[in-house]
């Protein structure tokens, strides 16, 4: 807008009345902000639909679910970090300096150590390598310290319902979360967990909570928030219903003809067998057998580009979370923790 008009004595009725318009708008808008940022979900109309949901197709009480969308809260915290998870923006050598520190490893040995027993008895019961378990749980929480702080409500309720591109996703985990609460018997606005509803030392979504999760110590509560034994028992349980095999190879170094097939590259499908990967010039640096199947993995290391083959357990790893650089840390890890606590934790 002209300023001189504004200023002078040109400014027009039409155009003062125009001033007072915006203004008043400008006011109003700022009144409305504060109040429609903390309103409850039980205003919003998707929650009004998915209560309705929870109503006729679970039988649950419509007071008791009005009243969780009510004292669900928007966090905004939760929107920006779900915008910038670390795996997707970082290269290979930078990463796994995050999950390869001295103190992971040692901390690793030490709750290994701590929880024997139940390590000894979960992978002989789920045919699962114990330092798999221990690597997972110290990469998603470090051993228990990081569970996350946000109220599993609030996380859900405000992914669902503020967070328009995943609002399918996270709508269908909320859900299960008021499913969970209610076989498990608990309340759902004391349970807490990651900015994405991830919960407890293995930070099981809620579908996955439902299930993989389980009462490892029967007590009646698969209690993968405070209880070490559920925790690692259906950490064990989530890797044998994915296909974990016992004392198989994760991965192999390869070498890379100049002319290698990069459509192959880094899929996390397990497609094509070693055979036909040397074909398109993948090769493994050791025997493996040639119908085994594997996955082409390329990483950025700090001596430039690394390839390698990864195996089934390679793949198992990455159904826990969809990233070949998760599925290189926590198998890295397992191997440090091994070697240090292999045989003080027989
Ligand atoms: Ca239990």
């Amino acid at each position: 807008m002209n300023s001189t008009l504004m200023n002078g004595t040109l400014m027009t009725k039409d155009l003062m009345n125009l001033r007072f318009i915006v203004s008043a708008v400008l006011v109003l808008s700022v009144l409305l902000l504060p109040l429609s940022g903390s309103a409850d979900y039980l205003m919003h109309p998707d929650a009004k639909v998915f209560a309705d949901r929870m109503v006729s197709g679970h039988g649950f009480d419509r007071a008791e679910v009005e009243s969780l969308l009510k004292a669900a809260t928007k966090q905004q915290s939760i929107i920006d970090a779900i915008s910038r998870p670390a795996e997707k923006v970082k290269p290979w050598k930078d990463y796994r300096k995050i999950f390869n520190q001295e103190k992971r490893i040692d901390q690793g040995v030490q709750f290994w150590l701590e929880n024997r027993e139940t390590l000894k008895r979960a992978s002989q019961e789920y045919n699962v390598a114990p330092e798999v378990i221990v690597a997972i749980i110290g990469v998603e929480t470090f051993y228990g310290r990081i569970k996350g702080n946000y109220r599993v409500i609030d996380a859900l309720a405000t992914l669902s319902f503020d967070y328009p591109k995943r609002s399918a996703f996270f709508t269908k985990q909320l859900e299960h979360f008021l499913l969970l609460s209610r076989e498990q018997k608990q309340a759902p606005l004391s349970l807490k967990g990651s900015y994405a509803g991830a919960m407890g030392y293995g930070q099981f979504i809620p579908s996955s909570y439902r299930s993989f999760a389980v009462d490892f110590d029967h007590d009646g509560f698969a209690d993968i928030w405070n209880n070490t034994t559920d925790a690692i028992g259906s950490v064990a349980n989530y890797f044998a219903r994915h296909g974990w095999e016992l004392d198989a190879q994760v991965i192999s170094r390869a070498r890379v003809t100049s002319d290698y097939d990069d459509s192959v590259l880094n899929k996390l499908k397990l497609e094509k067998t070693i055979d036909e990967l040397s074909v398109m010039g993948f090769t493994s640096t050791e025997p493996l057998p040639g119908e085994l199947k594997a996955i082409p993995v390329r990483l950025e290391g700090s001596r430039g580009a690394e390839f390698w083959l990864g195996l089934n357990n390679f793949y198992v790893i990455t159904r826990y979370n969809h990233s070949r650089l998760y599925a290189m840390a926590v198998h890295n890890l397992s191997q440090k923790i091994l070697e240090r606590a292999g045989e003080a934790a027989e």
